[in-house]
């Protein structure tokens, strides 16, 4: 099963990667086919417009067969602030529509990034429930192949986004599972009361940032952070920042018409 995300890590590159704000199976294929560079799609199920049932699965189907023998690994954003019990089946949609990884908003506690960890994994290592008869298909492997395949390499991320996160990222990035911390700058800079990014992060916002990179990396786990631009992006891969986003999908899109056109419009 190709999993380019993960590949990128293990090889200790930078693994760039599109924000999908938007369903559709052939808008999921058109940016996974976009450019060889991506090493991930994220669906966003938290603010974008994709549901999570079935609007997910389908892009995670689409973006899968949009390269063949490659491609992007899908990954999926689900809506919940944190995760509790009552919430974990929005995980279980997530990873039973095939996803290479799952983003969790908001997560603050040891506690939350246990649970979530425990969601992601199938028994004995967690709670996860098997029925989906997806999943396997679109990590072209059997059944009993997916549970052990599952486990091992499903990506576990957790967003750093807001004061107590950061209060307690030493712990949260220790957790046994937890693959990335990824930051959002947007919610963590509101959270601790500055204006959003514009594009860069206020300075007092950018020195927690490093400090989430430096409890990142000093428990050997990967650090992710939210762009806005290939310029942006570049500059982070520089920090060390290992899975990064260069755009969004609607970015991309008002900002390609608006540059053909201020070449026509003379
Ligand atoms: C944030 O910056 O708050 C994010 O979650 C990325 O959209």
């Amino acid at each position: 099963a190709t999993h380019t995300l993960l590949n990128a890590f293990k090889a200790n590159k930078t693994a760039f990667g599109v924000w999908l704000t938007t369903g559709g199976i052939f808008h999921a294929r058109t940016v996974a086919q976009a450019s060889p560079h991506l090493s991930w799609v994220l669906i966003d199920c938290e603010h974008g417009l994709v549901p999570l049932v079935p609007g997910a699965a389908e892009c995670v189907a689409a973006i899968h067969g949009a390269v063949p023998n490659g491609g992007p690994s899908a990954l999926v954003r689900i809506p919940a602030t944190g995760v509790s019990s009552s919430t974990s089946w929005q995980i279980k949609y997530a990873l039973d529509a095939g996803a290479r990884g799952v983003l969790v908003p908001m997560v603050s506690t040891v506690e939350k990034a246990k649970e979530i960890v425990s969601d992601c994994r199938f028994p004995p290592a967690g709670r996860r429930g098997f029925g989906s008869p997806f999943a396997h298909g679109n990590w072209g492997v059997t059944v009993p192949e997916y549970l052990t395949t599952a486990n091992a390499n499903i990506c576990i991320m957790v967003q750093i986004e807001n004061e107590e996160g950061v209060k307690n990222v030493e712990q949260i990035a220790a957790v046994d599972g937890i693959d990335v911390l990824f930051i959002g700058p947007y919610d963590l800079s509101i959270s601790l009361g500055y204006a959003p990014p514009n594009p860069d992060p206020h300075p007092d916002v950018e020195k927690i940032i490093q400090k989430v990179l430096q409890a990142a990396h000093g428990a050997s786990k990967k650090c992710a952070i939210f762009c806005s631009s290939g310029s942006q992006s570049a500059k982070r891969a520089k920090e060390g920042f290992d899975m990064i986003n260069v755009t969004s999908d609607m970015g991309a899109m008002a900002e390609a018409i608006s540059k053909n056109l201020a070449e026509a419009v003379q």
